[in-house]
């Protein structure tokens, strides 16, 4: 006996693929605005995936534990990050009035535990892991549990001594969702990634390609090199015209604003033009400076300043920094009111055409060193498709990507906050060295299904599948078709597959759409030939089906599944 609602019509709130199809095949339930019911058929899975990372974070070397989803403020408070996360760390209070958190990440629990009960660099390398829930208000949840306020995580943790214990670790780890990922049958890449907000240096994401992604790739055509747009390094070597330089001039552009209405107003490629932006970064007004036909990339931004905050200024700020809107800055004049930063590709420009800094004007024959100071050049643009790879092999290409898993090297950044330490040889405290291991569990489940589904539903790689095999008798009321049935589902069990037994009362066709829809990767249909011992296996990814004899169906299930 199990739950398995399956729906005829699509959802309305559901607009991806995997979102109406665990809906509609009954694997889960919305309970809440980006809160799920995990159904019977979608615990079944979660279990699988779950055993697969155990097993691989068991080869890591890595123990098994769980922590509390209630964390006491005064954890958060210690690291500083009680402050500094807002609406998103949910929060709550007990009985007492004392302040918790909903865990939404361990650092701070783990770094405490370790800190009490680890005292000596001998008990050092250590790695813990569990899986529990997560809890992070996110503004819009969305895509079913792509996007949830409350999700499965599996989250490790590893303590050093050394840079190169951590490195041994991570290399491990980075290994290990190699193998969890590949069993789970995923098409993925490992892309190198920024460690926003929780510092370290090294971070890799695993990016599940996907269409409905929320992540950008880019990665080289020819090269293994991938990386998250918001860190892949722009190595253009920006060549400087022989364009003679012209005298600088204002320009009357009533109404010009964007790059595309100044470019066409001035008849010049939008390559001609400078455009720029004033951001606070950590509440200091700076100006960046980007060739026309490239973006701003805001992380490059924070990480080439160091800086905690980066906010790109709205039309009231600048106004008030620079005296005009957005639509006519530029960079003339401005030096001395505020710092002026530029990407490479501004060095080389030649008569460029900028805003003046008045409402409704703009310079034309801007040259860089001639008409305006910048205090210095840096990588500080999203890379864009066609760009060399900064591995010096191939072209840049894009690719959507769903973030799966997350390893970081994170270095004493908590443990410095916390002052968590060990004594070393000398008898001397160290902060520990950490890294973090982070793969969203339900997450995969939802990625599996964005990319393992057809027409008909979905098609569960047979490593993680709810089920191995669809038993349907077509017609409950005849006796040899339901003792048959019995038979293979106790066959199957003895035999370690996992049978659901389709015994409802219903049309063999709601039957055929539902176990379609469910996806399993074997049906064993039961039906007129059943009296002669003779069964039809179809197999769900490639449509191809089988009539054999009860005696030889076992064989085919080894055959069909190794
Ligand atoms: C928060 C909230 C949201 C967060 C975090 C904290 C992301 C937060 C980053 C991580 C880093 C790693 C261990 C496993 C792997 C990922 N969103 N991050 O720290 F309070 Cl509300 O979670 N943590």
């Amino acid at each position: 006996m199990t739950l398995i609602p399956t729906l005829r019509e699509v959802p309305a709130d559901a607009d991806i693929k995997s979102h109406q199809l665990l809906l509609r095949a009954g694997f889960i339930r919305q309970t809440a605005s980006g809160v799920y019911t995990y159904m019977p058929l979608a615990k079944r899975t979660l279990d699988k995936i779950e055993s697969i990372i155990r097993e691989e974070m068991e080869n890591a070397g890595a123990a098994e534990l769980l922590m509390p989803a209630l964390q006491p403020a005064e954890l958060w408070q210690e690291s500083g990050r009680w402050f500094t996360y807002g609406d998103e760390l949910m929060r709550m209070h007990d009985r007492h009035g004392r302040d918790f958190a909903l865990g939404a990440t361990h650092e701070e629990v783990i770094t405490s535990i370790v800190n009490d009960d680890v005292q000596s660099y001998k008990r050092l390398p250590l790695t813990l892991y569990q899986i529990q829930t997560k809890f992070r208000d996110e503004k819009r949840p969305r895509f079913g549990l792509l996007r949830g306020r409350e999700f499965i995580m599996k989250d490790a943790y590893s303590f050093h001594t050394s840079a190169e214990s951590l490195d041994e670790v991570y290399n491990k780890m980075y290994t290990a969702y190699m193998n969890i990922f590949t069993r789970c049958g995923l098409d993925f890449r490992a892309v190198l990634a920024d460690s926003g907000a929780i510092g370290g240096k090294d971070t890799q994401e695993f990016m599940v390609l996907s269409e409905i992604g929320e992540d950008t790739i880019a990665y080289s055509d020819t090269s293994d090199y991938a990386a998250n747009i918001e860190m892949a390094e722009c190595v253009v070597d920006y060549k400087r015209t022989t364009e003679e330089e012209n005298e600088l001039e204002k320009i009357s552009t009533p109404n010009q604003k964007t790059i595309a209405e100044v470019s066409s107003f001035f008849n010049v490629n939008s390559q001609k033009c400078i455009k720029s932006l004033v951001f606070k970064v950590d509440d200091e007004p700076v100006m960046i400076l980007v060739r026309g036909d490239h973006d701003v990339n805001d992380i490059k931004v924070k990480n080439v300043l160091n800086a905690k905050s980066v906010e790109l200024c709205d039309h009231e700020e600048t106004e008030e920094i620079l005296g005009c809107p957005t639509g006519s800055l530029g960079p003339v004049g401005v030096n001395g009111k505020l710092k002026v930063y530029a990407d490479h590709a501004v060095k080389v420009m030649v008569n460029a055409v900028c805003g003046a800094n008045e409402d409704g004007y703009h310079f034309s024959n801007v040259n860089p060193g001639r008409d305006f100071e910048v205090d210095f050049y840096a990588d500080f643009r999203f890379i864009t498709e066609g760009d060399p790879s900064p591995d010096g092999q191939g072209r840049i290409r894009f690719a959507r990507g769903i973030e799966v898993g997350h390893i970081f090297k994170l270095g004493t950044r908590y443990s410095e906050a916390m002052d968590a330490n060990y004594l070393d040889e000398n008898g001397r405290a160290q902060n520990y060295i950490m890294g973090c291991y982070g793969i969203g569990v339900s997450r995969t489940l939802s990625a599996i299904a964005e990319q393992f589904n057809d027409e008909n539903g979905l098609v569960w790689p047979k490593n993680i599948a709810p089920y191995h095999v669809h038993l349907i008798p077509v017609n409950m009321k005849d006796d040899a078709q339901v003792s048959l049935a019995e038979e293979l589902y106790e066959l199957c069990k003895a035999n370690r597959y996992d049978a659901l037994l389709d015994d409802r009362s219903e049309r063999p066709g709601v039957k055929f759409k539902d176990s379609d829809l469910i996806g399993l990767p074997i049906r064993v249909t039961i039906g007129k030939r059943a009296s002669e011992g003779i069964v039809e296996v179809k197999v769900r990814k490639t449509g191809e089906s089988f009539e054999v004899d009860k005696a030889n169906l076992l064989p085919l299930i080894n055959d069909l599944l190794k």
